[in-house]
């Protein structure tokens, strides 16, 4: 059997890196999407898999990132992040724009440009990184949490679309994951980030890689729906066993 093709967006760091990795070990060859080609080239060479490169936000960066995939058997929306920590009445307008552009529209384009391609090969999957943030809401998240919920919202839409054609979709839903997440939702801000994670062990990128490369290898039968995944220490958004 020919090998089975892994398309990843934000495969540059974090959980989207560590995926290209376990997916390549589970022996898939893996397309690495991202904005900064530099960081994936080297990904690519270690996983002997393809960088190309890919901006979510742009409708025409994602038609000549798809184009150039003849084959697409599973699909992992992991692309997308939060930015800031404020307040509706005090949130920051391109903030909410980045946030809806990544995280919703970026995930339904790359899944509509690539959907016949995963339903062509006969045992396709879409897997899409979501967050507790897309189930819960908290003070302050309300661009992330909202773009979250949407995101959630398209992977049960695709669930019912294409109920009977061979395509599995799965949405992994992790709490705190210590990646590059926190920094770039507070603009660099390092110690800021850090306190996320205090006093307690997060996930990290490789667990939550751990989980989506178990789901793809699962029999082509078996759906797995909707993985909800967090620290033990974590309860919720906003509670945590800080010790
Ligand atoms: C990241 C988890 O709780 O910071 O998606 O929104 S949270």
């Amino acid at each position: 059997m020919s090998m089975r093709t892994a398309v990843i967006t934000g495969a540059s760091a974090g959980i989207g890196a560590a995926t290209a990795r376990s997916l390549a070990q589970a022996g898939f060859h893996v397309v690495l999407g991202a904005r900064r080609l530099d960081r994936i080239e080297a990904l690519a060479e270690e996983t002997s898999g393809t960088a190309l490169s890919l901006d979510v936000t742009d409708a025409d960066s994602v038609a000549s990132f798809t184009d150039r995939i003849s084959e697409c058997h599973v699909l992992v929306n992991n692309a997308g992040g939060a930015k800031g920590l404020e307040r509706v009445d005090a949130a920051d307008e391109e903030h909410w724009r980045w946030m809806w552009e990544t995280n919703v529209l970026g995930t339904m384009r790359v899944t509509k440009a690539l959907l016949p391609k995963l339903v062509a090969s006969g045992d396709g999957h879409v897997i899409t990184v979501t967050s507790i943030a897309g189930h819960e809401v908290y003070d302050g998240g309300s661009g992330y949490t909202s773009a979250k919920h949407a995101q959630s919202a398209l992977h049960r839409t695709l669930r019912s679309e294409h109920l009977g054609d061979p395509v599995r979709i799965t949405e992994i839903v992790p709490g705190a994951v210590e990646t590059e997440f926190s920094v770039n939702r507070f603009d660099g801000d390092t110690d800021r980030a850090a306190k996320v994670y205090q006093g307690y062990e997060p996930l990290t990128a490789d667990d939550v890689a751990d989980v989506i490369t178990f789901a793809a290898t699962r029999p082509s039968h078996v759906n797995l729906d909707q993985i909800v995944m967090k620290p033990r220490a974590q309860l919720n958004g906003s509670r945590f066993h800080r010790e």
